[in-house]
Formats: structure tokens, C-alpha cells, sequence
């Protein structure tokens, strides 16, 4: 059978009713990868997984969400879409848009997001206003902006965004048979932490699991409200998907977090780096500095003990690393490139000088 998304795969467990215009690119069924060099090179012994979500259709999992939340909005008669965006969000609802045949308006903080993400929003034809802020403000103009214009908001303070979000938690208990026994994410606004943790419980009420599992979450220092406990008034961090100091889903998170035993770990930007390029060459995966926080984090408490020997833990990876090329060519070793002249004898020289 053709995948066509995962409204249709889960659409009995989905506020989607029979005859709904589906708006889908065929996002969700990301692959669910045991890493097979990191457990070693930390001695542990540990079934740890990445699920990729940045083989999503945009290169995200804003996809889960927006494929919901512009299915909701044409069905409404919505013909504009809004929200605030550090990058991934905006390049969800542009290409959704798209397909849908609708506009779309994304609010970006001046020069603070990665190079893939607006070129994905310019080329998509969305309509960008760059502001003089953060996201934390863009946020604050987008809930009042629905009184204001004929827009409907697409920013996870939609609810439609978290039931398609949860599905990535169907998907792994589908695949591994259980929960595992932790799940490590990267924090932001907490949207995809909660829609995890709502996707967890549902399958466990439905019989579907006999557990949830334990969520952990993982903020960057200059950018940690969770571990701080208030807001942060101006976010700093290499990770520019997950800069927010007000996340939009603030109760919802500390109560998940308390009921699945888990908690809230910040780290530097030095660690989120050293993890993202530990990912690409030990293990072949290429994902952008906000993701790799989660198998950081993950990684820092496996080695304490934190997370026990013997443990089932899944990371996710919520981006592309080709989102943000400036920063993986700027942490890169420029040595690695070398100029020869297109000969036989260079390019054998550079070759065997280099094996
Ligand atoms: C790669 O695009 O908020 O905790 O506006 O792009 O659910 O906010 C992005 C968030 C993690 C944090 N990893 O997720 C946006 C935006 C990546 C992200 C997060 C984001 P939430």
C-alpha cells in the first residue's frame, strides 16, 4: 500500500472526519535508527535510537503538526495561515500552504535563523515579516493577530498541531513493540515534548503499550526556562531553532515531566556542537544543532548513570542538519579541503598523503 501520510495511517486516533480534503506531503514513517558506535565509544550498554525526524517532507517534524493544523484550517474555509517561527515552523506552513493552495504569513527573527529555513520560506512564496525581536515576540503579535486579520494560527498553541505531533510517538511504539524506557528531546516551546507525552498515554489507555516512558528534556544554557523555572527575557544560543524564553506550553510540560518521573537538563552550546559532529562522523547522521541536544543530554546521562545500564532510549532528532549549513561548515576543520590542480598525480598525492 502507498504511504500517504500520517493522517490517513492514524486518522481513527485524529480529529479528521471522513469526507476532510486531507493536506498531506506524505510526512511521518521516519526511520526509528539503533545507534550502533556511540553505546561503544561510552562502554555502556544501552539500546539507544534516534527517530529521524528530520526526514520529514520539510526536513522537520513541524510536518506532523502542520499537515493536521492546515488540514483544520482549509476545512474551516481558512484562506491564510499565521505563526512565529525560529525557522522550522515557518518552513512547514509555507510549504503546506502551498500544497493547499492557501497563503501563508511567518513572523522570523531578523538574522536568526539558519539559511535552509529561509530559503524553504522564501521559495515556498510565503509572505515573511522579519522583525526586530525574538520569537518570543513574534509569539506575543501572533495571539493577538487573529482579532485583528483574517489568519488562522499555526503555531503549536493550535491543538491540531499536537494531535499530529503524537503520532511520532505511535510510530515508535508500533516499531520497537513497547514504549522505551526513556525519551530524550529537545525543549523549545514544549509542544513536542507534550504531543510525545500525549501520544505515549493514549496508546497506553488504548492497550496498545503496558508503559510510558520516562521524558527527558533538554534545553540550551542561554536559553533554559524549564531549568531556570521563569522566563528568560533575551535567549541566546547556537541552537537557533529552540532560542525561546517563553515556551507556549509551560504547565503542560512541568506536568508531563512530573508524572513520567522525568526531568530538565540545560547544556552549552560547545556540548550541542560536539554532539551534533560526534553524530555525523561516528554514525553517519546529519542532524542541526537543536536536535542534537537530545542525544547529548542523552549521551551525559547514560555516562552518570542517570539512565541506567540495560535501558531502551529513544532521541529525537527533530531536524535536518542541512537546515543550517553555516554551522556545520563553520565547525568543520578547513584542512579537510584540498586544492590541487585536476591531475592525476595531485589527486593521487592527496590521496595517499591523507589515507
Ligand atoms: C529542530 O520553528 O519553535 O519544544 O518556530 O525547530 O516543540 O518548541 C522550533 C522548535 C526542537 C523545539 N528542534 O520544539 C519554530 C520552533 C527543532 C525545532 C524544537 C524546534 P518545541
Amino acid at each position: 500500500m502507498r504511504y500517504t501520510g500520517l493522517i490517513e495511517k492514524y486518522r481513527d486516533r485524529l480529529p479528521v472526519g471522513d469526507n476532510t480534503r486531507l493536506i498531506s506531503l506524505g510526512e511521518g514513517n521516519t526511520p526509528l535508527i539503533k545507534l550502533e558506535n556511540i553505546p561503544v565509544l561510552l562502554g555502556k550498554n544501552v539500546d539507544l535510537y534516534i527517530k529521524y525526524e528530520g526526514l520529514n517532507p520539510t526536513g522537520s517534524f513541524k510536518d506532523r503538526g502542520m499537515t493536521m493544523a492546515v488540514t483544520h484550517a482549509v476545512e474551516e474555509g481558512s484562506k491564510a495561515i499565521i505563526c512565529a517561527s525560529t525557522g522550522n515552523t515557518s518552513a512547514a506552513a509555507a510549504a503546506y500552504a502551498a500544497r493547499a493552495g492557501i497563503k501563508a504569513f511567518v513572523i522570523i527573527p531578523e538574522g536568526k535563523i539558519a539559511l535552509g529555513k529561509l530559503a524553504q520560506a522564501m521559495i515556498h512564496g510565503s509572505t515573511i515579516i522579519q522583525i526586530k525581536g525574538n520569537f518570543d515576540d513574534g509569539m506575543e503579535i501572533v495571539k493577538e493577530i487573529a482579532d485583528h486579520a483574517p489568519v488562522s494560527i499555526v503555531n503549536s498553541i493550535n491543538p491540531y498541531r499536537l494531535q499530529g505531533q503524537k503520532t511520532a510517538a505511535f510510530e515508535i511504539i508500533d516499531e520497537l513493540g513497547a514504549a522505551p524506557d526513556y525519551h530524550c528531546l529537545p525543549v523549545g516551546n514544549a509542544g513536542n515534548i507534550t504531543a510525545h507525552w500525549m501520544g505515549y498515554t493514549e496508546y497506553k489507555d488504548a492497550g496498545k503499550a503496558s508503559k510510558t516512558p520516562v521524558m527527558v528534556g533538554y534545553q540550551a544554557e542561554g536559553a533554559a526556562p524549564f531549568i531556570k523555572g521563569s522566563r528568560v527575557d533575551n535567549p541566546e544560543t547556537v541552537a537557533t531553532a529552540i532560542r525561546i524564553g517563553n515556551p507556549q506550553s509551560w504547565d503542560q510540560a512541568l506536568k508531563l515531566s512530573k508524572e513520567s518521573k522525568g526531568w530538565f537538563t540545560a547544556h552549552s552550546d560547545d556540548i550541542i556542537l560536539a554532539a551534533q559532529k560526534l553524530l555525523t562522523e561516528k554514525e553517519g547522521i546529519f542532524c542541526e544543532p537543536a536536535s542534537a541536544i537530545s542525544v547529548a543530554g542523552a549521551m551525559i546521562d547514560i555516562q552518570s548513570g542517570k539512565i541506567p545500564e540495560g535501558s531502551t532510549v529513544v532521541c529525537t532528532l527533530t531536524g535536518h542538519g542541512l537546515k543550517d549549513p553555516d554551522t556545520a561548515i563553520g565547525q568543520c576543520d578547513q584542512s579537510a579541503m584540498i586544492n590541487v590542480n585536476p591531475t592525476l598525480k595531485e589527486v593521487k598525492k592527496a590521496i595517499l598523503d591523507n589515507m
